[in-house]
């Protein structure tokens, strides 16, 4: 599998499925669940709805609607309460099972966002070796995972794990 990583929006991602940071409603919010559903359009939302939930560290799927990619894998990731209470784990968790939605699918490429490192405050540079390490050891038919990066200092720490 290829792992890169680029800086970008994630909704223009020409992917099969791209990821996003949810929150256990799936009801829609902020940041990149946001921009997100603003670009898939309202049915994105009917779809949310009648998914009822989903729990941290679990991944779940819908159609990507008006979006380039042909789903959209929602996972929700842990607010970061210091690190003690199973946050890595748990994000670990996110990427997991977002590549195993994935494989169920039959999604070849998948498009990632650095998940809970904004509004739920998880460290960047911990949530980056995560999303890499869990990635690489994770068994799946995904050809090619893309490390969306928001922000020029994730994107160089993207790099520089993908380098090492
Ligand atoms: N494309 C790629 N990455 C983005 C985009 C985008 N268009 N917009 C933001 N990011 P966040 P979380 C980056 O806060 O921490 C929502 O309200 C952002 O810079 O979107 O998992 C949900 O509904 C950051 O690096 O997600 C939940 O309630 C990363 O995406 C809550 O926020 C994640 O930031 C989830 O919080």
């Amino acid at each position: 599998m290829r792992i890169e990583a680029v800086r970008g929006d994630i909704t223009r991602e020409t992917v099969d499925a791209i990821v996003n940071a949810a929150n256990r409603s799936l009801r829609g919010g902020g940041g990149v669940d946001g921009a997100i559903h603003r670009a898939a359009g309202p049915e994105l939302l009917e779809a949310c709805r009648r998914l009822g939930g989903c729990e941290t560290g679990d991944a779940r799927a819908t159609p990507g609607f008006r979006l380039p990619a042909r789903w959209v894998i929602h996972a929700v990731g842990p607010v970061w309460h210091g690190g003690h209470r199973g946050e890595p784990d748990l994000l670990a968790s996110c990427y997991r099972r977002s590549l195993e939605v994935a494989d169920e699918l039959g999604a070849r490429s998948v498009a990632f966002p650095a998940i809970s490192t904004g509004a739920y405050g998880f460290p960047r540079e911990l949530a980056a070796r995560i999303a890499v390490e869990t990635i690489r050891s994770t068994p799946t038919s995904v050809e090619l995972a893309r490390l969306v990066a928001f922000d020029q200092e994730t994107y160089e720490i993207y790099r520089r794990l993908l380098a090492a």
